[in-house]
């Protein structure tokens, strides 16, 4: 019997109103059904507003420092049943399960640096102008917030939002990409076990042209946090544009690793395929142009080309996968059209731009890890983001040359450079138009203590992670406290006057 799961609205788990539901399948055999979901519509996200706000009058309420404790007991719990977690990611979107426990660890680490700040979301007290008067800051919440998150994080993504946002005050609608809604489910459950007040969180699954448009264009929702697609990131920001409300989006990428004659070759070949391959390309932060010096050019594609044809494709539950499948058919086809794209622009495939012929290979959707030599900067291979196992490497000779590889796109999440340089090392942190750059180490692996997020068309100027997310999710409100007992004008009754 196929399980029937449901939405988390007004405190119980209810079925969506239209009583209509999709599958959730294994990507890597899609005959393994895990179960149905809700499909749910406006009328939903409407029930789910109403009960978050009575939740969010309650909560903004309660002490921060007792919000954090209640995110400690979920990382308590997470840590618990880590391992249960990540085996049910890896079936419901692919990736090894080495890789799935450290989405859980990612938001195991968001949950207890959350409550941590508990006790520190601090504002400041500055001097005033006047004499017997105070003037200070402080954070409010702001209210009912809308969390849309995509599939190749299915736990790490929807901590970095929800845990700052609840241990601000917030109250949570949460949307789970349709591709991962056992994970999100999982994740409700503990937060709910974990004490959370149920009507602080909402859980409405379903896609984005309807469950996550009615967030999104809903009026009593001040606050969408996105993270997708770059074009979904337009329309998001137009309808929040419009509607004056607080955006925080995380998007694309097109990340560069540049390899110069001085770095360590061994390292930046294990560096490169962990890059580009892990989470069988399908991270905002991949690595999916490889920049690599003349010197060292023929030398390093030889070796990368042999290392990345002794991956091992399949089923990421299996002992020994290193690439597991691609998330749905249509992703599939995007890469597919992409090696088109590359062969038509006269780019050199290198190896892999097809399906893999193995065993119980035509169940799942696989694709091998592919490398393109002779890219050149411009094409189109070389500028948009794939979401997929390809891997585009430009040659360069010079410093500047590698450096304007690496701006001259419109993304700007990561990147990564391999030398020994002190001075090239230096430079790059300086010159790179990256939100992070990565000094010998691939353009992936973010701690969750620290501020993620890109520059240019990656995301709108917002960071999730580390200590910057909770300004995101909170008002700065500012209090004058006056104790002189007389009207003490600013600005003018204390002007010492510049000397003539
Ligand atoms: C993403 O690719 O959407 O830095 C997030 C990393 C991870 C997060 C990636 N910690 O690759």
């Amino acid at each position: 019997m196929t399980k029937t799961f449901q939405n988390f609205i007004g405190g119980q788990w209810v079925a969506p109103s239209d009583g209509a539901y999709f599958e959730n399948r294994n990507p890597a055999d899609t005959t393994d059904l895990i179960g149905r979901f809700p499909l749910s519509t406006a009328a939903d996200v409407e029930k789910a507003v109403a009960s978050a706000s009575r939740g969010f009058a309650t909560w903004r309420r309660t002490p921060a420092p007792a919000r954090g404790d209640i995110l400690r007991r979920v990382g308590d719990m997470m840590t618990k049943r880590k391992d249960e977690i990540a085996d049910l990611m890896t079936r419901e979107m692919g990736k090894p399960l080495t890789e799935t426990r450290g989405d859980v660890q990612e938001g195991i680490d968001t949950a207890y640096y959350a409550a941590t700040m508990g006790r520190q979301l601090h504002g400041r007290t500055v001097p005033s102008e006047m004499a017997n008067k105070w003037a200070m800051s402080f954070r409010r919440p702001i209210g009912v917030c809308g969390i849309i998150t995509p599939f190749n994080f299915p736990m790490a993504i929807p901590t970095w939002k929800m845990f700052p946002a609840l241990l601000c005050g917030n109250a949570c609608i949460f949307k789970p990409s349709e591709d991962v809604p056992h994970t999100g489910h999982v994740l409700v459950e503990i937060m709910l076990e974990a004490g959370l007040p149920p009507e602080v969180i909402q859980l409405v699954h379903g896609t984005g042209e309807a469950a996550g448009a009615a967030i999104v264009n809903h009026p009593l929702i001040p606050l969408i946090s996105f993270t997708g697609s770059t074009e979904t990131g337009r329309i998001v920001g137009e309808v929040c544009g419009r509607m004056h409300k607080r955006l925080s989006l995380e998007m694309g990428g097109k990340n560069a690793m540049l390899v110069f004659n001085d770095g360590d070759l061994d390292l930046a070949l294990d560096g490169v395929l962990w890059g580009a391959f892990g989470t069988t390309g399908q991270r905002c932060t991949a690595t999916s142009r490889l920049v690599l010096q003349e010197g060292i050019h023929d030398e390093f594609l030889t070796r990368l080309v042999d290392r990345s044809r002794s991956l091992k494709l399949g089923d990421g539950r299996k002992q020994g996968t290193d690439v597991g499948p691609l998330i749905n058919g249509s992703s599939l086809s995007k890469v597919e059209r992409y090696v088109d794209i590359g062969q038509s622009e006269g780019a050199d495939l290198l190896t892999g731009g097809k399906r893999p012929t193995g065993k119980g290979m035509d169940k799942g959707f696989f694709f091998e890890p592919t490398i393109f030599a002779r890219v050149r900067a411009g094409m189109r291979l070389e500028q948009e983001e794939i979401f997929g196992p390809v891997l585009s490497v430009i040659r360069f000779r010079t410093t500047d040359e590698a450096f304007a590889v690496n701006n001259d796109v419109k993304y700007g999440l990561s990147s990564s450079v391999y030398t020994r340089d002190v001075n090239v090392a230096m430079r790059a942190m300086n010159e790179l138009d990256n939100g992070i750059t990565y000094i010998n180490a691939p353009t992936i692996g973010a701690e969750a203590h620290l501020p993620f997020g890109g520059v240019k068309q990656t995301g709108n100027g917002h960071r999730e992670g580390g200590w910057e997310v909770y300004e995101f999710y909170s008002e700065t409100k500012v209090g004058y406290l006056d104790f002189s007992g007389s009207l003490q004008r600013a600005q003018i009754d204390n002007y010492l006057g510049t000397p003539d």
